[in-house]
């Protein structure tokens, strides 16, 4: 072979391995190996809520605090729209997700794929039942802990003797399994607490005012309290309530579980009789948490919220305060 023939042989051959290589790179490392900003992917399981535009508003403003670029998909309550968007994101090479989800179960395919991908997922506001190596981290709250003081509450201001009603957040979802858990932790110790009506409006407030609707048409006449697993179906209670000719707050009980501004309103106003917080606010610790798996660290596989406890006596001096 001539002697220009072999130089070009051996050119042609760099390129092919060093094409090889970079694409082998690439593949392992994601798009972390880039030197632009930091990409990250957002899939919100829902947006029909005012807890979820709270808890929206605080990734994306903090994504921009931090300087990083967020695609944002919203699955409008439809799981498979949450599982092909975290599939595009992987696609897309992104250098981490966070994941609020919109069920317990059927997850684990789509979070060992991005495992597979080398790209962190952390999971915010609900639990995914799955193995935990195939997430990085959980941040969100004590949903038993909030069933619980609400129970608390309740017996303690009706004497622990109540007819309730019972509307229920998304079926399989975390928060709906446990916030019902944990009232009913504390209600089954009293003799006279009973929840003669209980079903799903979805953590929605147009679902939540059908359902109470529903019940009140059912029932009406033996109501004494309404434990809500969000505010959103509170304020569509209430309003049920009112259309129905019940005075809520005072005729019919109304409790909830979030603390969103128009349920700091509606206690000032009288409708609500008390929350129990569960913050939205999960930006910073979602991207806390990315940052310590880019650096390589491990967190615990579940990091806890707090929050708070309110009565309707003090809603008019913290509604000011409220951040969302
Ligand atoms: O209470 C509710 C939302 O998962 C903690 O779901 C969250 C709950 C929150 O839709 O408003």
């Amino acid at each position: 072979m001539k002697k220009r023939n072999l130089f070009l042989l051996a050119v042609i051959a760099l390129v092919l391995i060093t094409s090889v290589a970079f694409a082998g790179g690439q593949q392992e490392g994601g798009a972390a190996a880039t030197d632009g900003p930091k990409v990250i992917g957002f899939s919100q399981c829902d947006s029909q809520q005012a807890w979820r535009w709270a808890e929206t508003e605080s990734v994306q403003n903090e994504a921009k605090v931090r300087g990083y670029e967020l695609k944002y998909n919203d699955a409008q309550a439809v799981q498979a729209n949450q599982i092909a968007a975290v599939r595009s994101f992987i696609a897309q090479g992104v250098d981490g997700i966070v994941l609020a989800p919109q069920v317990m179960t059927g997850f684990g395919p789509v979070l060992q794929e991005a495992k597979d991908a080398g790209i962190p997922v952390v999971l915010v506001d609900r639990l995914v039942a799955e193995n935990e190596d195939l997430y990085f981290t959980f941040i969100g709250s004590d949903f038993v802990w909030e069933g619980e003081r609400m129970g608390e509450i309740v017996a303690e201001e009706t004497g622990g003797k109540a007819r309730i009603a019972e509307l229920q957040g998304t079926p399989g979802a975390d928060p709906t399994i446990d916030r019902k858990k944990g009232f009913e932790n504390i209600i089954n110790t009293y003799p006279d607490m009973n929840i003669i009506l209980s079903q799903t409006g979805d953590f929605n407030r147009t679902k939540g005012k059908e359902v109470m609707e529903a019940f009140l048409k059912a029932e009406g006449e033996n109501i004494d309290v309404v434990y809500c697993h969000n505010d959103d179906m509170a304020i569509g209670a209430i309003q049920a309530i009112k259309e129905y000719g019940k005075v809520p707050g005072k005729d019919i009980l109304v409790y909830s579980i979030d603390g969103i501004k128009d349920a700091f309103q509606a206690m000032v106003d009288g409708d609500l009789n008390a929350v129990v917080e569960c913050t939205p606010l999960l930006g910073p610790q979602a991207y806390d948490a990315l940052e310590a798996a880019w650096r390589g660290e491990t967190l615990p596989k579940w990091v806890m919220s707090e929050d708070g406890i309110f009565l309707q006596k003090d809603a008019a001096s913290v509604i000011a305060s409220r951040k969302y």
